[in-house]
């Protein structure tokens, strides 16, 4: 399987021409366009996009505009019969390109679920696995001026060693549902960059440059003009450059959100970001920011549309509404659950003053064992932190949910990816929700819940996901627990809890599903784990209920988790009112 090459950063501010918009697409339960009748690769795909050219051709396929989806984009909710659709959809989309001889083009993909092979103009340029990572393939050499086509199978299956395996409690929403971009660059491009405080420091801004091209020793300057600040490097013999400067910043928070317009210019090409600078680190059980403890006031979220109707969200003005629910119910910080969502949420997230948990789809049980595994869960990493490296929101790289503890081959599985993030990274902290069943004591009237779990050593924040008075036991059952934990030294994170309540369904609070138990549960659980003192920071599952396959109670359920605060027509549920409030009273108390 031909890998995509290394991916190109803040495509969003180079020269690029939207692929967005109707796509023509077949349907391929059976992968008839992909395989032959013995399981062979097809070499006549649907990918040749063929027609007839005399009337006794046969050709059994052909893309029409009646058969259109729209990208970005999910299929399920945009055919009623793709609803439940997992397998294959081939995609293909017309264009012309202004060429020209100094100048590659690459045609990038914010995200296909699951798997995409791609094929441009007949030609197959790979593969890319993972449903939540951008990947860019290059077309130079493919290219003509006019009548171009790029052909896109996307598969959605799902497979007990995939990342994320077979079991989810979100849907699996198919397509190409991220932005397609033709990005243009000159022949040696600045491909990457990482330009972020020193970790430790708040006056050094350290970092590198990579370009990719024929011209790889060049001069590299990086400007912060606002802050009257340049570095002039030279890059290696593999276009490759350190940087490290003083510079006097304005630090970027929740309170302040400062951007900085950076530019790197080369010999050959030159781009624009908005970065802001701000130093994260531990120190005991404390998390600090710019050097001062903060606590999260945190909510989970899944990358659905705010709107009704909707499945996936990727625009930017979808990003906006769900981050300002957020910091309606007062929040300084949000977990970007289960995956990595689209680039959006994390420029919306920079410029709005959210501090971001980024997450990677290693969710329950996964195929430990498995090599090909391990390296897909390796390669989402590395392209999630690829791609936000240089977001000051950015704080936390979460390697999994709900992992058991325990279990030798899984913790090598995480600790692979945890050093992966931190060489990648040495400055953001690295963390995953654990459960926090494993070592509990019960007495007659008390729970002792004691953190601990054979991951928790090589974490830098240390997170837990538990829902009393949902899962365990009912909301006044919260009275009872206490919690303890063998990482004296570490900050903790509760990372999960919550409970369902259908928006307009009313009881007393004893009731399941009504908005009244989901507002009790609230209050209790609340109250609960303002008792814990190693906590520096909660995000309650979830600002809006959200789509899954596992919940199929009716009346009730109609494959919609309903733990959300808001529900999926963006009306508040009093559990928003109570956990609003929680967190004015922490922001008053606490001063962040
Ligand atoms: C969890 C999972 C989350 C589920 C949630 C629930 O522990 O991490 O993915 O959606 O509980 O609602 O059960």
């Amino acid at each position: 399987m031909a890998q995509p090459p290394p991916l190109i950063i803040n495509v969003e501010h180079r020269r690029n021409f939207s692929l967005n918009g109707k796509w023509q697409t077949i349907v391929d339960l059976y992968d008839t366009g992909y395989y032959d009748s013995h399981m062979a690769l097809e070499e006549n795909g649907f990918f040749k996009n063929e027609k007839p050219r005399h009337r006794s051709d046969r050709i059994e396929y052909e893309f029409i505009p009646a058969n259109n989806l729209l990208v970005p984009g999910d299929w399920n909710t945009q055919r009623e019969k793709l609803y439940y659709y997992e397998g294959s959809i081939w995609y293909k989309k017309d264009f012309d390109a202004v060429l020209s001889k100094d100048r590659r083009f690459f045609v990038y993909f914010g995200a296909a679920n699951y798997r995409a092979d791609v094929y441009c103009n007949g030609v197959r340029l790979g593969a890319h696995v993972g449903g939540y990572t951008p990947f860019n393939f290059e077309l130079t050499a493919h290219l003509r001026r006019k009548g171009n086509f790029l052909v896109v199978r996307v598969n959605a299956g799902r497979s007990q060693e995939a990342v994320p395996m077979a079991m989810t409690d979100w849907w699996n929403y198919g397509g190409l549902t991220r932005s397609v971009l033709l990005v243009q660059v000159p022949k040696t491009f600045i491909r990457d960059y990482f330009i972020q405080l020193k970790k430790g420091s708040l006056d050094l801004v350290a970092g590198w440059v990579q370009l990719d091209g024929p011209k790889a020793r060049q001069r590299v300057a990086v400007r912060i003009p606002e802050a009257g600040v340049e570095q002039t490097v030279v890059t290696n013999a593999r276009g490759f450059a350190q940087i490290e400067f003083p510079a006097t910043l304005k630090w970027w928070s929740p309170e302040q959100p400062k951007l900085y317009r950076v530019i790197v210019t080369a010999e050959t090409d030159e781009v624009e970001d908005e970065i802001g600078f701000r130093c994260i680190e531990t120190r005991g059980a404390d998390i600090l920011l710019n050097g001062r403890p903060i606590f999260l006031r945190g909510i989970c979220l899944h990358e659905e549309s705010p709107f009704p109707n909707q499945g996936r969200a990727s625009r930017r003005e979808e990003a906006e509404v769900l981050l300002t629910w957020a910091k309606e119910l007062n929040c300084n910080f949000v977990r970007l659950a289960h995956y990595t969502h689209n680039e959006n949420m994390t420029r919306a997230a920079d410029r709005m003053g959210l501090l971001v948990w980024a997450e990677i789809p290693v969710y329950w049980n996964m195929a430990w064992k498995n090599r090909a595994t391990r390296e897909n869960a390796k390669n989402q990493l590395a392209e999630m932190i690829s791609r936000d490296k240089n977001k000051a929101s950015v704080v936390l790289w979460s390697v999994s949910n709900e992992t058991p503890s325990d279990l030798k081959e899984r913790d090598r599985f995480l600790l692979e990816l945890v050093q992966l993030a931190k060489r990648m990274d040495p400055t953001r902290l690295t963390t995953a929700a654990l459960h926090i069943g494993h070592a509990t004591v019960f007495t007659n009237t008390q729970t002792q819940f004691t953190m601990r779990d054979t991951m928790g050593e090589q974490l830098d924040v240390v997170s837990f996901n538990r829902y009393i008075g949902w899962y365990d036991a009912l909301p006044d059952h919260c009275d009872n627990v206490m919690f303890d934990t063998i990482y004296k030294n570490k900050p903790h994170i509760v990372s999960e809890f919550g409970a369902d309540g259908l928006a307009g369904y009313h009881g007393d609070r004893n009731t399941r599903w009504t908005e009244e138990f989901q507002e009790y549960s609230y209050k209790k659980q609340l109250a609960m784990y303002a008792r814990v003192p190693f906590l520096r920071g909660a995000s309650p599952w979830i600002l809006k209920d959200f789509r899954s396959p596992k919940r199929v109670l009716p009346g009730i359920q109609d494959d919609w988790n309903r733990k959300g605060v808001i529900s999926f027509q963006g009306e508040r549920k009093k559990a928003f009112y109570v956990l609003q409030r929680f967190y004015k009273k922490l922001k008053e108390e606490k001063l962040v």
